[in-house]
Order: C-alpha cells, then sequence, then structure tokens
C-alpha cells in the first residue's frame, strides 16, 4: 500500500495534523476535540468512530478527492449512497461525511488533505435524528483497523481512475439524482429537481427559473 499510516489517541483534527506531512500519509486519530466540517461546522467525533486524513498529491479537482473518498466509503462499508457534495447516507440518515483541503506554497498547490469521518462503534447521542452509525446498521461492531485498510486500498485503486469514470460512479451511487431537493448556499436557497452532477462537480437543478448550477451547499431532499 502506498500510505503510512500514523494513529494518535487524540487530535483537534486530524486534518490539521495532516497537513504538516508530505503525500502519501494517512493520520488516524480516536478521538477528536475539534473535528471539522465545512463552513467551520462542528463534526462529532467521539471514540469508536473512524477519523482519519490522507494526504495526497495534487493535481485532480479537489471535489474528485471527495467524491473517490465517499465511493471508497461506499464500496467498503456495502451499504449506503453519496450525497452530493460530501457525505453517506444510509436512510437518509449521515453515516460519513468528508472535508477535503488544498495546501499551498504560494501560489502552487502543494497537496490536498482529504479528512473522511465515518461513524462505526461510536454513539451519536443528540445527533440521532440525522446521523447513524455502521453499528447501528449492521447491528455489530466492526474491526477499526480492518475497516480503513479496506477503505485505504479501495482509495488508492480509485485514485487511478479517469475523471469521467469517478463523476459517473459517484452519479450511480447518488440517490438524489432525480428527485425534488432544496439547496441552501451561503447566499440563497433553491428548489428544484436534482437532474445531475456536472464536470466541475457542481450540482445542476432544474428550477421554474430554468437549470441552475450549485457550486456548494446543503441539499434537503423533499
Ligand atoms: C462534513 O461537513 O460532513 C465533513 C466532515 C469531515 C469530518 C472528518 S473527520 C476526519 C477529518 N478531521 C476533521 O476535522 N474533519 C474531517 P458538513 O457537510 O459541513 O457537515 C457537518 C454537519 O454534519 C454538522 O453541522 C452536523 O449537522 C453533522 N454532523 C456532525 N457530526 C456528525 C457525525 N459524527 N455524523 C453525522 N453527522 C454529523
Amino acid at each position: 500500500m502506498m500510505f503510512h499510516i500514523h494513529t494518535f489517541p487524540e487530535v483537534d483534527s486530524t486534518n490539521e495534523v495532516a497537513k504538516k506531512y508530505p503525500a502519501n500519509n494517512v493520520i488516524v486519530a480516536e478521538e477528536q476535540i475539534r473535528g471539522r466540517g465545512r463552513f467551520g461546522r462542528k463534526w462529532v467525533s467521539s471514540k469508536g468512530g473512524l477519523w482519519f486524513s490522507l494526504v495526497l498529491e495534487p493535481g485532480k479537482r479537489l471535489f474528485e478527492y471527495t467524491f473517490i473518498g465517499a465511493l471508497a466509503v461506499l464500496e467498503s462499508i456495502g451499504t449506503g449512497e453519496t450525497k452530493w457534495p460530501n457525505d453517506i447516507l444510509v436512510e437518509g440518515k449521515k453515516i460519513c461525511g468528508i472535508l477535503s483541503e488544498v495546501e499551498f506554497s504560494g501560489n502552487e498547490a502543494e497537496k490536498v488533505v482529504v479528512g473522511i469521518g465515518l461513524n462505526v462503534n461510536n454513539e451519536l447521542s443528540d445527533i440521532t435524528k440525522i446521523a447513524v452509525s455502521l453499528k447501528e446498521v449492521t447491528g455489530k461492531e466492526s474491526d477499526l483497523n480492518e475497516l480503513l485498510g479496506k477503505i485505504l486500498k479501495r482509495y488508492e485503486e480509485l485514485l487511478t481512475l479517469d475523471h469521467s469514470d469517478i463523476l459517473r460512479m459517484f452519479k450511480e451511487k447518488c440517490g438524489m439524482l432525480g428527485k425534488n431537493v432544496t439547496v441552501k448556499s451561503l447566499d440563497k436557497t433553491i428548489s428544484g429537481e436534482a437532474v445531475d452532477i456536472n464536470d466541475e462537480g457542481h450540482l445542476v437543478v432544474q428550477t421554474e427559473e430554468g437549470p441552475l448550477v450549485v457550486q456548494e451547499g446543503d441539499v434537503t431532499l423533499l
């Protein structure tokens, strides 16, 4: 395997630790004190979950690293569907979230950090309405190291595929295409049918005013 794995009992955020490492390293934490989502949101990361960040060479578009992460996790847990732009859902609840970030050296992308949070054996206490763990889905605990190994192996394989293959695979597993959605981005909210994910990784929504392209945001299925 191309990845070197470093495990820590507790960190603020594995994405922050990962930024100090060169490509092909993976940072794993048993627990995160300040696990992060997009837009500075909090990611609940207590013991029993799989919280890790991959450090990768730049070269692909950022969303591809996220889509590859989603596909690698999906295939490794054997259940669920992808949700644009960075989640995996099982029965409508979030089991996995991904946060991909670029590290620059001057103007040039130096590396990409892909942070993956997967609820495995951890308790979800106050977010059970929106979140689910693999343990709840399968009825049994999973071995975290075994699962991590599977995901990393699959990630490495998917990295060699073309942009178009990754996009096609992500779309095939995407439960929200063809459904009516509301998308809240930072500055506006739109509703319509989610019809496609374009080559840029953006969501295309067919609204009453015509098709709109959404670059980032949170989607609610109607
Ligand atoms: C994400 O953000 O889904 C990206 C999460 C990435 C977490 C990994 S863990 C390893 C690495 N280190 C980090 O610090 N982060 C990465 P977003 O789409 O913004 O979703 C965040 C929202 O998900 C929160 O506002 C909550 O509503 C919900 N949430 C928080 N913790 C959750 C959990 N454990 N399971 C499911 N949903 C959760």
